[in-house]
């Protein structure tokens, strides 16, 4: 074929190559043995475990690299032939891909043949899986999301680039002191990664500050250019991102920032040797740490330089990608559809432009065309505070250049707008880029779709609230751009990996196809009401449980017992997400069983996780609150025979992978109108769990899938929130009329599980009683009473287990194979490009 390397002295060598390709138990423990020698030094005797790791990791990576290079390789020849091959470029500040190694062995298929080869060397797979640091380079379902939607493009075969920041430092790790978080940063290189591999020709200069100015082209024109006032090196680290069974191995591409040495010559001429340090360091700081704020944005000139520089550095990758393939700058929208993931990359917009206009020459016309046909805007959340919106004054300092174009941009925009709705000033403000009230601000929500030809939002009522309230006056003007994309997650991950058990009941059943077509998971559904497999069913979520169990005995010390109803919210710690609703229902029951000590209710064990934002002073005290809570029940003899709460500390990828599949019930009681959509809501359903939760995000379209009647639904709607909030909501009311939130409150107030401490969770109280922003106290009492159906229903363990099934049967459609699907079909016109190898790499066990 084409594709063979054809000459003779690189012929000789495929042996050599394919002893790194060859995926026989017998191979790959030779390879891990000679990354062991070779790549690490070790003798295989002494090394400790974390090089035996390594070496395996190494050893992967090898039968991944011939897939990965003819992925690229394929590509580019496909666009240099004109084959109208074009690439999805996913722009994200945010990717927590999780740890890499686990995923790799299913994607390849391999993982027996690699616990032999393991095993052969006196080593346990499980124990090298669990020494990988894991790449926490994202805060919450964002940056999830991304990592799910890159795993599906590969397994669908279609070209993909993932576009990002190499944090030093990911998500700080969470410690809990006295049942308060504790920050720590997250080393994650400290043992180096062997995923990623870095690429220092790959690199780009990236400009800061400084001041633009007019100047006469060669052809006698006036023209603009940036003269910046400091410069970063941005380089590129890959990390492949293979599919599932396919041979497509698509990039994730992480910009890390560097010195650039022009400027450090600059400084050593003049003889300023230590500014010259200074500078590099400063640089370098760039990409050094990962924002903790998931919802409200930092506002920070750091955050605005880190979107800047990966955004600037992503788009001239592209632009040489077009180059080097000898295409013109017009096919650029042809070859390259990007996608910015909510409005940390829309700067984007303006960049391109700049690069365009500035540097390619184009007319304002052309560039603007190009950009339009290339962006599409995805918006991830309704929360006035995470709105993202640059003072002009911050801005200007950073990006002098961006800001001109931007308000030309802005005029030529409101020129349109001006000639559809004239004389409407009122409406002009509200669609202005620039928020003129507010201290001037850059509305960088209005840059992402005035420079987009699609925006998204991630659930149907998320997408139906954007179109009537932040983005109405868009809606109005653009209606076609708008669509709606719910979000999925990966089955492979989360499914495949994390539940391997009910991977294999489900395969054994329907075979093995619904790993990448999930809706035939609506095969199981015949299989609901048949008492041995509902009995296998309940024995895989039991082993499950048995495991979780074991973890949390040995990890926090607290002992769980399988048989109790495993009740689990775990998300990051926010007021609209609501964990002190969850609070209040435990205390319900604290306070029924402490008037009567014989009360039936089935026992039941409560699992919190999650990260508050360290600044975030009112999720500290909600994490607080849930340990002040946990330690009073858990040591209290008369509760703890029938309640237990547990805090797992430090919430990640991995730990989630433990969590889900170990869940009863689901708990998804964000205040109508906040969430999204989520995605751990898609993560507990398919795996098994029922769901509590509010008509929100994506609930709602769980609900409909699942069926009502396999659903708790409870809270009040979307609509009933906004009509709530215009009569005035009063929430000490709710105290007032309700003995049992009164009795509660009183207890809290005296300090009943804080030792006496009247004070440390007032502010919290306090704040609920008097503004209850999220209105936990309106939706205290069906929340309680939706609980007091559940627990009957938990006593009918046959109709549990039916239910169950049945959420699994019906839950396919939220994969993010699905939801790729769409967004390449509607959205970015993509096709699939399925990558051939030579016979003699294309081994397959
Ligand atoms: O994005 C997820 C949704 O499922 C969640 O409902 C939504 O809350 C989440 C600023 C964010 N929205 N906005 C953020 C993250 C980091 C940051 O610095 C905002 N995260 C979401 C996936 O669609």
């Amino acid at each position: 074929s084409k594709n063979r390397i054809s000459d003779p002295r690189i012929e000789e060598l495929l042996t050599v190559v394919q002893s790194r390709t060859s995926l026989s138990a017998h191979s790959i423990k030779q390879g891990i043995l000679e990354h062991l020698i070779y790549s690490l030094g070790r003798s295989p005797h002494e090394a400790p475990k974390q090089a035996y790791y390594k070496a395996l990791a190494f050893a992967i990576r090898d039968r991944l690299q011939h897939r990965w290079i003819n992925t690229v390789q394929n590509y580019l020849k496909g666009v240099r032939l004109k084959k109208d091959v074009k690439v999805v470029c996913y722009f994200s500040a945010e990717f927590m891909i999780g740890p890499q190694l686990e995923n790799s062995l299913i994607n390849l298929g391999i993982e027996p043949e690699v616990r032999k080869a393991v095993a052969d060397l006196g080593k346990d797979l499980d124990e090298l899986i669990a020494l990988e640091a894991e790449p926490g380079l994202g805060n919450g379902g964002l940056g999830r999301l991304a990592a799910c939607y890159l795993d599906s493009l590969a397994t669908l075969e279609r070209p993909a680039i993932g576009y990002g920041i190499r944090y030093e430092f990911g998500i700080f790790d969470q410690h809990i002191r006295d049942g308060w978080q504790v920050e720590m940063t997250d080393k994650w290189l400290r043992g180096g990664n062997p995923w990623e591999i870095a690429k220092p020709e790959v690199a780009y200069y990236v400009g800061f500050g400084g001041h633009s100015e007019s100047y006469r082209d060669n052809r006698g024109d006036i023209r603009m250019r940036w003269i910046p006032d400091r410069m970063v090196k941005g380089v590129a680290f890959d990390t492949p991102v293979p599919g599932y069974r396919v041979n497509t191995c698509n990039t994730l591409r992480l910009w890390s920032a560097e010195a650039c040495e022009s400027f450090d010559f600059q400084a050593f001429n003049t003889g300023d040797y230590y500014q010259a340090v200074e500078e590099k360091v400063i640089s370098e700081t760039l990409t050094k740490v990962l924002y903790p704020n998931d919802e409200p944005e930092a506002g920070k000139k750091l955050r605005l330089s880190q979107q800047y520089f990966f955004v600037s550095c992503s788009l001239q990758d592209m632009l040489h990608l077009l180059d080097i393939t000898g295409q013109a700058i017009t096919e650029f929208p042809d070859r390259f559809a990007a996608q910015l993931n909510d409005t940390h990359p829309a700067i984007a917009v303006a960049e391109l432009m700049r690069l365009l206009i500035d540097e390619r020459l184009l007319s304002w016309d052309d560039a603007w065309q190009i950009t339009c046909r290339t962006f599409s805007y995805t918006n991830h959340t309704l929360m006035p505070e995470a709105l993202e919106a640059w003072s002009l004054a911050l801005f200007q300092d950073l990006l002098p250049r961006h800001l001109e174009i931007i308000y030309e941009i802005n005029r030529h925009f409101l020129d349109e707008v001006r000639q559809r709705y004239p004389g409407d000033d009122e409406r002009i403000a509200k669609l202005s880029l620039f928020d003129e009230t507010n201290l001037r601000h850059l509305r960088m929500a209005h840059l992402a779709c005035v420079g987009s030809h699609s925006i998204n939002g991630v659930a149907e009522l998320h997408t139906e609230l954007l179109q009537t309230s932040i983005l109405k006056e868009f809606y109005e003007l653009w209606p076609v751009r708008f669509n709606n994309k719910t979000n999925g997650v990966s089955p492979r991950r989360f499914m495949v990996l994390a539940n391997p058990d009910l991977t294999e009941l489900i395969t054994e059943t329907i075979g093995p196809q619904w790993i990448t077509r999930t809706d035939q998971l609506q095969k199981l559904e015949a299989y609901a009401e048949d008492p041995n497999f509902r009995q296998r069913w309940l024995a895989v979520k039991h082993d499950n449980k048995v495991r979780l169990a074991g973890y949390i005995q040995k990890q926090i010390g607290i002992s769980l017992d399988p048989s109790w109803l495993f009740d689990i919210q775990i998300k990051r710690i926010h007021e609209y997400k609501r964990q002190h609703l969850n609070l209040l229902y435990i205390l319900t029951l604290y306070c029924r069983l402490k008037r009567n000590p014989t009360l039936k209710l089935p026992p039941q064990a409560f699992i919190f996780a999650g990260k508050a934002a360290p600044n975030y002073a009112m999720a500290k005290s909600i994490i607080k609150f849930i340990h002040a809570v946990a330690e009073t029940i858990n040591h209290d003899p008369e509760i703890n025979c029938l309640l237990r709460v547990v805090f797992i500390p430090n919430f990640n990828v991995q730990k989630s992978q433990i969590i889900y599949p170990a869940a009863d019930l689901s708990e998804q009681i964000s205040l109508a109108g906040t969430e999204a959509s989520g995605t751990g809501n898609m993560k507990f359903a398919l795996n098994g769990a029922l769901t509590i939760g509010t008509l929100d995000g994506a609930n709602i379209e769980i609900r409909e899938r699942v069926g009502a009647e396999n659903f708790f639904d409870f809270g009040h709607q979307a609509f009933e929130v906004q009509r709530l909030k215009r009569e005035g909501y009063s929430p000490s009311s709710y105290i007032e009329n309700d003995q049992q939130l009164a009795e509660i409150f009183h207890l809290l107030d005296t300090g009943h599980f804080t030792h006496g401490d009247r004070e440390i969770l007032l502010p919290l109280l306090d704040n609920i009683r008097s503004i209850d922003p999220y209105m936990v106290l309106a939706d205290y009492a069906d929340y309680i009473s939706c609980h007091e159906r559940i627990c009957s229903l938990w006593q009918d363990q046959d109709k549990w287990t039916s239910m169950s099934i049945l959420n699994t049967a019906r839950s396919g459609c939220f994969s993010s194979d699905r939801a790729i699907r769409e967004y390449c079909d509607q959205i970015w016109k993509v096709g699939p490009v399925p990558i051939k190898l030579p016979p003699e790499n294309a081994d397959r066990p």
